[in-house]
């Protein structure tokens, strides 16, 4: 949206909230009557395939220290107004080092932390006079959280809203070649009620007067800044704009079959002359040439893979993660070589149905967390070392998949969640969604269809989850999340729709459009506070009641308890950890029963690790339901958790048990 609307908007949601009472009543109206919503189309994402370096590309990293100007919260365009774009910052306004990728919330000493509004990044880089030559030269974002505005050399060359998510722009014409050059981003947080997620802007007295407020109703802290990486890449003029990749087993998983198909740009692909195609090539794990194909002109074709090896989930298979290397060659008609893009690729199948999702023909029993892309000081900026260790802690656990609640995590951990065997519910930033607006279904759709397009390549990318706990109990939700999941379908057909949803069953107005059923549920904790008799019965009743509902297969997506590490209190009493086990260990029995009624297909605790939220007389330091500390340390749980996990695994999918989960106690006389 483009900036002054937006200041548009906080100045309207300012004025609304001096009406607060006339709101109250539209919004009771509001709830009671549908409103009509439109189905518009909204803009579809091309290229922006992920930087790789091959024989015709070149992949140069912009991350490091970056210059950064935070803008005056009451005069937040003033950077626009007065150019700052057009010479380095620091001759407009004094800067302060910022490194990049990360939030800048947590970086400095003085409250940066809570600062709505604009900030303002730049830095120089070389451009080597190679890179004359006859190509292209892109910049792309990893994500920038939530809207971003960029210039090279003073001229605007993209704008982007929404967090989570890339964008890039072709910079070849603005480039100054074996010299220096600048880029310059200002980063917008301000979430407002047309935003993704949505939040609130209100003017509020201080002891200084006025001051802007950023308000939202979801549970993590609205980090905000550069948070994956910049990179410039270089491609040829005629390029590999996309590559499309489905796969499929047959005759019970012997043979594979991978169909791909690729648009290119820079050239008018000029089908009855066939006169370009794509050599593609399937190297296994060894690097043996397994399968081959060339296209035709429309770009697509398919791979018969003969003796397949295919993509299972952790401890579903010995050999979980296989990945394929599928190397696309853009080729002109006379055999000259323009392109080459190389990717992985996971051949499995996915099937579902009323009562199972099955994975390779076989059930699939979901054994996995909700998760943030959280941590001390980046805040959700990418970090390497954290991704890594994050995986290592779930493969320990046992745990076969996580959603990424509540929003599109970075690419280089779905690329490792490929390699790995990690399954991955694959959520869009729509949390807390409600006030449903045409614009907002605008923006909701778009939000899809970038995540869609990023990770649709990805096997560990089984199920989309459209939202997180929306206030599905009106009729407008209704018809909103029938337009969200029919466009979510037109876009992939291949996968399940979910979204995790926490309105009781018998208001739930979203739950006839997906395929599967997620709901969220704290007993003991939000409801029955340390009532640890009142798990397990509500938690059967309720997963057979959204069973009874829609007929669908469910998932508990999230339970959990707020715990303190090194509280102990016996009896269990909240926020200890005693209390945590016992809150999980109720659900295990609920989820065993369920098991047997066979449509029950998954529990995600609420959460992998501890992680910050907005200040709240209810969280201290953040929301602490990790079952690791936010320093990636287990709380007592993890060892539960461990043991229930792996031995689901042994009952489930036959793994083997890690031989340290049990430790010696003694030897037991029968
Ligand atoms: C929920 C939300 C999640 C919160 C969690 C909690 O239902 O989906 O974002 O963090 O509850 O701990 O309150």
């Amino acid at each position: 949206m483009h900036l002054k609307i937006r200041l548009t908007c906080r100045k309207y949601e300012i004025w609304a909230f001096s009406f607060f009472s006339l709101v109250t009543g539209l919004y009771v109206l509001h709830s009671s009557i549908a409103l009509l919503l439109l189905n518009k189309e909204v803009p579809i994402t091309r290229g922006m395939l992920y930087p790789r370096e091959s024989e015709t590309r070149e992949v140069h990293s912009l991350d490091g220290i970056w210059n950064f100007v935070r803008s005056d919260p009451d005069n937040p365009t003033q950077g626009i107004r007065d150019k700052w774009f057009e010479k380095d910052l620091s001759k407009s306004q004094p800067t302060i080092p910022m490194p990049v990728p990360a939030s800048y919330n947590d970086i400095t000493t003085d409250n940066l932390r809570d600062h709505v509004g604009t900030v303002w990044y730049d830095r120089r880089f070389f451009v080597p006079r190679s890179w004359r030559t006859d190509q292209r030269v892109w910049l792309r974002f990893g994500s920038v959280h939530y809207e971003a505005y960029v210039w090279v050399n003073g001229k605007r060359v993209v704008k982007h809203e929404m967090g989570h998510l890339p964008f890039e722009a072709e910079v070849t014409d603005v480039l100054m070649y074996g010299s220096e050059n600048r880029i310059t981003v200002m980063c917008d947080n301000a979430l407002i009620q047309t935003s993704v997620p949505q939040g609130k802007i209100t003017e509020v007295p201080n002891d200084n007067g006025m001051t802007i407020v950023q308000s939202y109703t979801f549970d993590f802290f609205n980090y905000a800044g550069i948070h994956r990486s910049v990179h410039l890449y270089t491609t040829p003029k005629t390029l590999i704009e996309e590559v499309k990749v489905t796969t499929n087993l047959k005759n019970q998983n012997a043979d594979g079959e991978v169909s791909y198909s690729v648009s290119v740009k820079g050239s008018v692909v000029n089908e009855a002359d066939n006169d370009l195609h794509i050599q593609a090539n399937l190297y296994d794990k060894e690097g043996l040439l397994v399968a081959n194909a060339t296209s035709d002109g429309k770009l697509e074709g398919e791979l018969q893979v003969a003796e397949v090896k295919p993509w299972w989930p952790y401890l579903m298979h010995p050999d979980p993660g296989y990945l394929y290397q599928l190397e696309i060659k853009l080729l002109a008609a006379n055999e000259e070589l323009l392109d080459v893009y190389r990717l992985k690729v996971g051949l499995r199948t996915l099937s579902w149905d009323q009562t199972q999702f099955l994975i390779n023909g076989k059930s699939v029993y979901f054994r996995g967390f909700g998760r943030h892309e959280d941590s001390d000081i980046r805040g959700k900026g990418l970090d390497n070392a954290l991704m890594v260790r994050d995986f290592n802690l779930l493969k320990w656990i046992g745990a076969n998949a996580y959603r990424t609640s509540h929003y599109p995590y970075s690419e280089e951990s779905m690329q490792f969640a490929d390699e790995h065997g990690i399954m991955i519910i694959d959520e869009c930033p729509s949390v807390d969604t409600e006030n449903f607006s045409q614009e907002l279904l605008g923006k909701h759709k778009s939000s899809l269809e970038q995540l869609i397009h990023r990770d649709r390549n990805h096997p560990s990318v089984v199920m989309w989850s459209i939202a997180n706990e929306p206030r599905t109990g009106s009729l407008t939700a209704d018809s909103y999340f029938s337009l969200v999941a029919n466009f979510t379908r037109s876009l992939d057909k291949t996968r399940p729709i979910t979204a995790a949803i926490a309105t009781p069953y018998t208001k739930d107005q979203a739950g006839r459009h997906l395929d599967i059923i997620s709901f969220n549920r704290y007993n003991a904790w939000y409801t029955n506070t340390g009532r640890l008799d009142m798990v397990t019965q509500n938690v059967i009743d309720e997963a057979v009641a959204w069973n009874k509902a829609y007929q669908k297969p469910v998932i508990m997506s999230e339970y959990g308890a707020d715990t303190l590490e090194g509280l102990h209190i016996q009896p269990a009493y909240v926020w200890s950890e005693e209390f945590q086990m016992e809150v999980f260990s109720r659900h295990f029995k609920a989820f065993d029963e369920l098991r047997k009624k066979g449509w029950f297909i998954g529990e995600f605790v609420w959460n992998f690790a501890d992680f910050k939220t907005a200040q709240s007389y209810t969280r201290v330091g953040g929301n602490k339901k990790g079952v690791f500390t936010r320093a990636r340390q287990p709380k007592a749980v993890a060892h539960l958790l461990r043991k229930r996990y792996f031995a689901l695994g042994r009952d489930l999918d036959q793994c083997n048990i890690p031989e340290d989960i049990f430790i010696y106690i003694a030897e037991w006389k029968s």
